[in-house]
């Protein structure tokens, strides 16, 4: 992979704000996809930190100059020429585009479809994998909720269905390739997988993550954010 990313000096490349350990490693796995330069800044959740307004805070979602980028507060953000986004998923159709390609939509066709899944992982999946994730990884033992864990696992067993039956057609979910459509639902479903017994029920899903994960910017993805700090 060429060393393209975090070229920090340089101020006309397109800016991904956030740590890998945020969604902002959605952002981070499609700029690798299309070998599309960026810059990285850092800024990580303020909730992680004791005092994120204390003056040798690191960035964060607090800190008045990001607050200045992304008035909600929320990583990750995009900064391309002057215009800014936030919303992972959104970013993530505008860097696909811009960057073009078979990671891109080829026609308004596809742009709807690829627009309506994102739209469906964002409202459909993504309430429940993060409380999974939260519930069943990533909150210390004592502060998990089993109980909030079983029932998004039942919340999600009629919408991952749809998406192994629209899988078992091409693989894909757009296209009969991989597209940033397969990015962005991959990186929702991709929380709910501490619910193994999920994908025992969706085959197609589960081959079609093992085959994403398989992706060498989704390993360089990985690998650099392993390395932050947890
Ligand atoms: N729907 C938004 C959610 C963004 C979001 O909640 N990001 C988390 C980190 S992954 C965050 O910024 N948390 C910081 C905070 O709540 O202070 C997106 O997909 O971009």
């Amino acid at each position: 992979m060429p060393a393209f990313a975090q070229r920090q000096g340089e101020t006309n490349l397109l800016t991904i704000y956030g740590v890998y350990r945020s969604r902002a490693s959605r952002n981070i796995w499609l700029a690798l996809e299309a070998g599309m330069p960026f810059r990285h800044v850092p800024v990580m959740q303020g909730y992680r930190l004791a005092d994120p307004l204390a003056p040798d805070a690191p960035i964060n979602t607090q800190s008045p100059a990001f607050r200045a980028v992304n008035p909600n507060g929320r990583i990750p953000a995009m900064e391309d020429d002057g215009l800014v986004l936030a919303e992972s998923l959104a970013i993530n159709l505008y860097m696909a585009k811009k960057a073009g390609g078979p990671l891109a939509p080829a026609d308004l066709r596809e742009d709807g479809e690829m627009t309506a899944w994102s739209i469906w992982a964002m409202t459909e999946v993504e309430p429940h994998s993060i409380q999974i994730l939260y519930n069943r990884a990533m909150k210390p033992a004592a502060e998990r909720d089993e109980a909030l864990a079983q029932s998004s696992i039942a919340a999600l067993h009629a919408p991952l269905a749809v998406l192994d039956a629209a899988l078992a057609r091409t693989g894909f979910i757009v296209g009969g390739r991989f597209t940033v459509a397969d990015i962005n639902l991959s990186e929702v479903v991709r929380y709910a997988m501490p619910a193994a017994e999920l994908f025992e029920a969706a085959p197609h899903v589960k081959a079609w993550l093992t085959a994403c994960h398989a992706r060498p910017a989704f390993r360089e993805m990985m690998a650099t954010r392993d390395k932050e700090p947890a």
